[in-house]
This record gives C-alpha cells, sequence and structure tokens, in this order.
C-alpha cells in the first residue's frame, strides 16, 4: 500500500477537527493517558470533557488523542471519550509501544510523546497537558528517562503544560531538554513550575508574558528548520495551590511506598498518583483538574495566536 494511503487509514482525524485545519483554525490537541492511567471513573471523563469545554470557550477545536481498535484517531466524539474512560485496562502507549499496537488494533492511550506524534501528522501544533515525563529520581541508576524528552526533540509541537510530573528529578529533567535543544519558556514566570505548587525550584529559560511572543517563537523555530517541540510552562493557578511541605512529604512516601512494592516503569505514575490522591483526601486530584483546566485555556490562547500568525 501507498505510505500515504496507509496513513490515511491508520490517522482518523474527526470531521470537525479537520475542518479547523483545512480553515487555519486554532486547534488544541489533549492527551488520553491523563484519561486512562491519571485519574479514575468518572472523574477522568468529566476533566477530559471540561477541559474540551475550556478549549471551545477560547474559540479553539480540541483534539483528544488515542489509539482506538489500531487506528490513531485525532478528535474523539463522546462516545469514544466515555469508551476511553471506563476501560482502565487500555494500555498506556508511547513510542515504542506504537506500532505493535497499531498491528494488532489494539486500543491505547496516549502519551504526552504519542499525542504529539498524533498531532504532528495531524498539523496541530498546540497541545495541553498536566505535566511532561522526564527524569525520574534514580535515573542514574534505573535508567528511568520518559520518551516524552527526545519526543520534544523532535516533534513539531509546543506542549502547555504545568511543569514536569511531581515525581521526577526536575533538575535533570531540564537538563536533558537542554541537551536535546527544546526550549523551556514560562508563560507569565520565571520559575518552571512544579505541578501542584507555582515553582519547583527552578527556573525557566525565558519568560513571557503574551502568548503571541510565544507564537511568535514557534513559528521561527519551525522556519528554521529546527526540529522539535517547546515545553510551555504554565503554572498552577494561586487559588489552587497546594502546600509545597505537604505535598512534597506525601510524593516522598509515595516514591519509596512504590520502590518498596517494586512498582517499576511506566507503572509507577499510576501508582503514586493514585496514592496521592487518597494521602490527600482528595485535594491533588483537585488540584490535578484544575492545573489541566488552565492549560487548556492558554493553550487554546497560544493555538489562536499560532493561527493568527500563519494565515
Ligand atoms: N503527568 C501526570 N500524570 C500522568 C502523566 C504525566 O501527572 O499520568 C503521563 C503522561 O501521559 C506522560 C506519561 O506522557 O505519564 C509519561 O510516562 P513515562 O514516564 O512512563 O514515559
Ligand atoms: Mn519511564
Amino acid at each position: 500500500m501507498e505510505s500515504s494511503q496507509l496513513l490515511k487509514d491508520r490517522l482518523v482525524i474527526a470531521p470537525e477537527v479537520k475542518e479547523a485545519l483545512q480553515q487555519g483554525k486554532p486547534v488544541v490537541a489533549l492527551e488520553s493517558t491523563i484519561i486512562t492511567h491519571g485519574m479514575s471513573y468518572p472523574e477522568n471523563i468529566e476533566s477530559a470533557q471540561t477541559s474540551e469545554a475550556m478549549i471551545r470557550q477560547e474559540g479553539a477545536t480540541p483534539a483528544t488523542i488515542a489509539v482506538i481498535g489500531g487506528k490513531i484517531r485525532v478528535g474523539l466524539d463522546a462516545d469514544e471519550l466515555t469508551y476511553m474512560g471506563k476501560n482502565s485496562s487500555i494500555r498506556k502507549v508511547s513510542r515504542r509501544d506504537l506500532p505493535m499496537i497499531l498491528a494488532k488494533e489494539l486500543d491505547g492511550a496516549t502519551t504526552v510523546a504519542t499525542t504529539m506524534i498524533g498531532a504532528g501528522l495531524a498539523g496541530i501544533r498546540v497541545f495541553a497537558t498536566g505535566g511532561i515525563g522526564g527524569v525520574h529520581r534514580g535515573a542514574s541508576e534505573t535508567f528511568d528517562v520518559s520518551a516524552d524528552l527526545m519526543e520534544l526533540a523532535q516533534t513539531p509541537v509546543a506542549v502547555v503544560c504545568a511543569g514536569a510530573k511531581s515525581i521526577l528529578d526536575i533538575g535533570l529533567t531540564l537538563e536533558v531538554l537542554e541537551t536535546h535543544g527544546v526550549p523551556v519558556v514560562g508563560y507569565q514566570t520565571q520559575a518552571f513550575p512544579g505541578f501542584y505548587v507555582r515553582d519547583s525550584g527552578y527556573g525557566v529559560d525565558d519568560c513571557v508574558d503574551d502568548v503571541k511572543e510565544i507564537a511568535r517563537a514557534m513559528q521561527l523555530k519551525w522556519r528554521l528548520g529546527l526540529k522539535g517541540g517547546m515545553v510551555v510552562a504554565n503554572p498552577i493557578p494561586e487559588a489552587y495551590e497546594m502546600d509545597p511541605v505537604l505535598i512534597g512529604k506525601s510524593i516522598d512516601e509515595a516514591v519509596e511506598a512504590a520502590e518498596a512494592q517494586g512498582v517499576r516503569g511506566k507503572e509507577i505514575t499510576p501508582f503514586i498518583l493514585a496514592r496521592l490522591h487518597r494521602a490527600t483526601a482528595g485535594k491533588s486530584l483537585a488540584a490535578n483538574k484544575q492545573l489541566v483546566y488552565h492549560n487548556a485555556r492558554v493553550a487554546a490562547r497560544l493555538a489562536a495566536a499560532y493561527a493568527s500568525l500563519e494565515t
């Protein structure tokens, strides 16, 4: 089969998303691992729907990405979203998993890496999520470095996030991003956000107050032929920020429990998030939702600014 036909066959772009892209209107990609592994049912669906609604409120079109039946779906309808939300057994699919999942015609929840791949193939340049993957604590022993970082090095999508996952080594994550030439831009902040808290203790490369300036940098980067994406770091709104000491302690405990119970690799994040939600009596879940909504809104504004530069 010709490669463009094969791509057509395996990449299904929802009609609404396709139309928006053809007309040069703003589109924002959303990931599906946050639905299957980041939150539990029914909150996961409610949160996914609210993220989409936030993007629409800002005048952009949401495109949640997932693999269903061996096809990369860009833009899910209500039934597909519910299907993802109700099936916690759906596999988390990063770059290395994608070929076999497609070949076996299975379902898969897309991580930041694979959502970027889907967005890139569809021509979507802005993606909103919670936190990116990165370098895990103790990575010098385990080599556990998320494929998200290498994807940011090669796929042209700007990822709006509240920093990296809270359980990571943030300093090392920023070093790897630097090595791979990925710009880390703080949106209205000098501090690299720490997911549940506004400041991780590390800085960003540049602080930008207006999404137009970020859009300009994206355009210049790609017009120069520079590969890869950008990290747009957007801190959790102050009203929802958690107490750094309390959440820090809960995270340390959860990481230790994961180690003690021998939880490894891609199971670590779901294990720790579920534990944190319990340990904080749901506060971490509430914060998680609010930071995702805020990222969705900022991403929609950024997509609009980028669309107006490109048309
Ligand atoms: N951040 C969170 N929760 C998550 C993730 C990130 O707070 O569940 C997911 C994202 O989909 C991210 C993935 O791309 O974890 C990274 O997983 P890994 O470290 O296994 O590459
Ligand atoms: Mn990993």
